[in-house]
């Protein structure tokens, strides 16, 4: 790339990308998006497994900047299947007509920043070079994915599978002996649907997890234009609650009503399926009895659904609150193991060994397959920005200063990076929130916050050390309140050996967390340095 520098380099044509392309041609200013895949859609992109979809429900699962995108795309599911996600991603690139500036197969290897001009030089890994002011990380808090070392992989003569990156042709797995790694909401959608067609199905569970039916089904026709007679309303309504999410809201305490009552409520919640058991009282999240109330319920319903109570008992998880990990949304996976063809491995009771040509070592036994699926989750939230060497004016590089955990200022920026902005990064509200309202906000303050330089003459801006280090403080301290730190989880980076472990995402809710932004940038950027 050579001539005048951009305005922004954007990471990512995922959801976040797009929209920041869009506002940043709103705004007049030259933008350029580097995505790695050969398409637009993200995580979308890469994430086709069979059964994947969304478990925010589609009609708050999308944009709400732009009447024409609303009136003019139509969802069929209550939680649309990834095919219909990515579809929307590539309708949207269209309509705004942005594929014009983005490259694709473009993945960005190192950026740095030069204190002389303020501009950073960015790199691909296939040797292309791009110059900008400002560069905004839409990388995607799970588009990195984690897969475990094991012993022996490359004997194995059969067939690896990744759910992050499964074949675009699609793979057909009828007849064969499947190995599933990974019961997390992705193996929960993919056990269901592989089951149905593979001779065999092993599934290899370290931890069980709490899963409630999603209920997915047709969205009716009334239903979607109601939606898109108000959808701004009711965005309007999501940001008030502290998932950026319209559920039912139940104002009153688990523990307050008597059993029968609370049966009758968290029975109600199941039936109409989704995420809306975890607030189906206002304290599962906060109180460990009240919470356990919700998780017995649970576990009741994996004892009644799976026939053998020995796999039942291998399923039922114990030893965290529910919610503690993101909550799994599914469509018939407890039922998969009443089946003949489905068996439990219980990686607690027979830890795995190593791979051999022929299948997997479990415990003392051998597990015969021709296909290991990893379904084993991602270094999420900072894995895909740490992949990036990043480097500050003064050498220092962004990998090590994250490498007791990331710090962030509202998640939106890291000190010591200038002009580098994060979208829905750790530090905000991000993977604990719908994750449209998240981008949607954060795009939104980044392109107001550029407009805002160019109209001051500002050609720089960075987060303070002081505001960031009392930011990570309060991020630390709310998440210490809640049930979120009970559990191994990945927004604890507890997924990955060696992650530090630190809460990352902030947990103190939309609301507080959209007024707090617009209010720092009102008192002129408060916590920021301007140059
Ligand atoms: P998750 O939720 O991180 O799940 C990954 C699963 O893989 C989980 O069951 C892990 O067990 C398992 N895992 C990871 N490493 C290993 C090894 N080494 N051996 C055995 N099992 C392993 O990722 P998902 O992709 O399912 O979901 C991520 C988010 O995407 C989800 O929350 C939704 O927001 C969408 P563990 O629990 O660590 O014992």
């Amino acid at each position: 790339m050579s001539g005048a520098p951009l305005d922004l380099v954007i990471v990512g044509a995922g959801f976040s990308g797009l929209y920041m392309l869009h506002k940043a041609r709103e705004l007049g200013f030259s933008a350029r998006v580097l995505e790695r895949g050969d398409d637009v859609g993200g995580t979308w992109f890469w994430n086709r497994y069979p059964g994947a979809r969304c478990d925010v429900e589609s009609t708050q699962y999308c944009y709400v900047f732009s009447e024409e995108l609303q009136r003019d795309w139509t969802w069929s599911e209550r939680y649309s299947a990834q095919p219909e996600i990515l579809a929307y991603a590539r309708f949207v690139a269209d309509r705004l007509d942005l594929r014009r500036d983005i490259a694709f197969g473009c993945e960005v290897a190192t950026a740095s920043f030069d204190a002389a001009t303020n501009l950073w030089a960015v790199s691909a890994a296939d040797g292309q070079k791009f110059v900008a002011r400002f560069v905004v990380m839409a990388t995607g808090p799970l588009s990195s994915a984690s897969l475990p070392a094991i012993a022996g992989l490359e004997a194995f003569a059969g067939k690896v599978l990744r759910t992050s990156a499964w074949p675009e042709q699609g793979v057909d797995l009828s007849g064969r002996r499947v190995a599933v790694i990974g019961t997390g909401s992705t193996g929960i959608q993919l056990i269901p649907e592989l089951a149905k067609t593979a001779e065999r199905l092993f599934v290899l569970q370290r931890t069980p997890n709490y899963s409630v039916p999603a209920r997915n089904r047709p969205l009716d026709r009334e239903t979607a234009e109601e939606w898109k007679g108000s959808f701004r309303e009711k965005r309007a309504l999501a940001k008030t609650r502290p998932s950026g999410t319209i559920y039912r809201v139940n104002d009153r305490s688990a523990l307050s009503v008597d059993a029968d009552e609370r049966e009758r409520v968290f029975e109600d919640r199941w039936q109409y399926g989704g995420a809306g058991m975890v607030v189906a009282f206002n304290d599962l999240t906060r109180d460990e009895k009240a919470n356990e109330t919700v998780a017995a319920f649970v576990r009741a319903k994996i004892a009644e659904t799976v026939k053998d109570q020995r796999i039942a008992a291998a399923l039922t998880p114990t030893d965290y609150p529910l919610g503690a990990k993101r909550i799994c949304l599914d469509t018939g996976y407890f039922d998969t193991f009443n089946r003949d063809n489905v068996e439990l491995v219980d990686l607690r009771e027979r830890p795995i060994g190593s791979l051999d040509a022929t299948g997997i070592h479990v415990g003392s036994d051998h597990i015969d397959v021709d296909t290991i699926v990893f379904a084993t989750g991602f270094d999420a939230l900072t894995g895909a920005i740490t992949a990036i060497r990043i480097t500050g004016p003064d050498g220092s590089s962004l990998r090590e200063q994250w490498a007791a955990g990331p710090r962030t200022y509202l998640g939106l920026m890291t000190a010591g990076f200038p002009n580098l902005f994060i979208v829905a990064g750790p530090g905000s509200p991000s993977v604990l929130t719908n994750f449209f309202v998240s981008i949607e906000q954060h795009v939104e303050w980044i392109a107001a916050c550029i407009d805002a330089l160019r109209a001051g003459g500002h050609t720089r801006i960075e987060a303070d050390k002081a505001a960031q280090e009392r930011w990570g403080d309060h991020v630390n301290e709310v998440a210490s309140r809640t049930l979120y730190m009970k559990a191994a989880s990945w927004y604890l980076g507890a997924n990955v050996p060696g992650k530090p472990r630190i809460f990352m995402p902030y947990a103190g809710g939309v609301p507080a967390y959209f007024a707090l932004c617009q209010e720092v940038a009102a008192d002129g950027y408060r916590g920021f340095t301007l140059g």
